[in-house]
């Protein structure tokens, strides 16, 4: 307990000193504030890889435009039809089955929902389709995602599903295993 106190005596000069100089005395401005004054990036990637037992994989790419974030994914190798395609929590694909990207990316904590719907998560992007080759395809402006703040999409999870997302079971659309996993990076602009 004496090392303790001797310890946080040394760091209280320290904090002090911190304090003081942070914002040369001002008041810091509201996070809306200074999102604006430090804009997040305008371009991010995801490269997504097949989970164990599957060979999906693809590119999709995240544009910062006047609309809201641009959304071009490209996944190849998946079954015909509709596939859950939604940003998870966690930028972690390290378990073979990627269940260690977490659930949707949700902040707010709503409900699962369809990408045109108000109430949803945010990772919520939907379905890519797939055409007889395999090949999906997915273009389309988001208004929910962001590049920085709360709702930043950098470092999380993409995960493409086995099945179609109903857009309406909680919390997962019910779109079943996962056959891609990657992690939002920065990219060039
Ligand atoms: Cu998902
Ligand atoms: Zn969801």
């Amino acid at each position: 307990m004496k090392r303790l106190t001797a310890l946080l005596s040394g760091l209280l000069p320290l904090g002090l000193i911190i304090g003081l100089n942070g914002c040369g005395g001002q008041e810091h401005p509201p996070g809306g504030q200074l999102e604006e004054v430090l804009p997040g990036p305008t371009k991010a990637v995801a490269v997504l890889h097949p989970t164990e037992g599957n060979d999906a994989y693809g590119t999709v790419t995240f544009t910062e435009t006047p609309d809201g974030v641009e959304v071009v994914a490209d996944v190849y190798n998946l079954e015909p039809g509709l596939h859950g395609f939604h940003i998870h929590e966690y930028g972690d694909c390290s378990e073979p089955d990627a269940t260690s990207a977490g659930g949707h990316f949700a902040p707010m904590n709503r409900e699962h929902g369809a990408p045109d719907d108000l109430d949803r998560h945010v990772g919520d992007l939907g379905n890519i389709m797939a055409d007889s080759t395999g090949h999906g395809h997915y273009e389309e402006t988001d208004t929910h995602l962001t590049m920085s703040g709360v709702n930043s999409i950098i470092g999380r999870g993409v995960i493409v599903h086995e099945g179609e997302d109903d857009l309406t079971t909680q919390p997962t659309g019910a779109a079943g295993a996962r056959v891609a996993c990657g992690v939002v990076g920065i990219d060039e602009d």
